[in-house]
């Protein structure tokens, strides 16, 4: 899979979002991390809209299923992210073909879902996490470069936490019990927030859900 055809599919989704939802009496407009939403910003740039009020946000995904729930958090700055999120009218969402869940989340991200935790807790969490029924949940490493946990912008840690694959209709059920965990401060799954998505595929074409 070319890297080229990646960008190429990632922009193609950030500029027909960004056409399709954004008009020129809009005004402020959210937008989330990653290097979909790059595209976004180039796209916004090039529009002549003046005064700004938050109308529509959007943001990119690590997994799409087919109702437009979402795992996200790969960047560790869910927090923001879903703030963004329900502060918009609307939120839109850009993505690769890589991110399009045939149906179930966990179909391909691997990692699970990220979850942000109170740094005193994160071991109670991963013991909570395994009597959820987590088929592996761990602590997210900041690497070799800076030696220990990832610390998000809220002075939290983030620990992956993996569900296998989730029924479209569990995913709210799943997420109500993990946000009901003393420690857990906010989770990557983002159930009843994306109103679009706009995924661009190899062929040029775009999906939008
Ligand atoms: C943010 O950036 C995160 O929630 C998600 O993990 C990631 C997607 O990045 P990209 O657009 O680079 O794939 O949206």
């Amino acid at each position: 899979m070319s890297e080229e055809l990646i960008e190429k599919s990632k922009k193609l989704a950030a500029f027909a979002a960004v056409n399709e939802n954004v008009s020129k009496s809009d005004r402020i407009i959210g937008v989330g991390s990653g290097s979909t939403v790059v595209y976004v910003a180039e796209r916004l740039g090039q529009l002549e809209n003046k005064e700004k009020f938050i109308y529509v946000a959007f943001d990119g995904a690590d997994e799409i299923d087919t109702n437009l729930n979402l795992i996200k958090g790969g960047g560790a700055a869910l927090y923001q992210e879903k703030l963004v999120a329900s502060l918009s009218r609307k939120f839109v969402v850009v993505a690769d073909f890589r991110k399009q869940s045939p149906e179930r989340l966990g179909h391909f991200w691997r990692k699970g879902v990220p979850i942000e935790v109170v740094p005193n807790s994160y071991v109670k969490v991963l013991k909570d996490l395994f009597k959820l029924g987590a088929n592996s949940a761990t602590l997210r490493d900041a690497g070799k470069a800076k030696a220990g946990p990832v610390v998000t912008d809220n002075g939290n840690f983030v620990i992956d936490a993996d569900f296998g694959e989730i029924p479209l209709n569990k995913v709210k059920e799943l997420d109500e019990k993990l946000i009901r965990l003393v420690g857990v401060v906010e989770t990557g799954f983002f159930v009843d927030y994306a109103e679009k998505a706009y995924i661009g595929n190899e062929d040029g074409s775009i999906t939008s859900l």
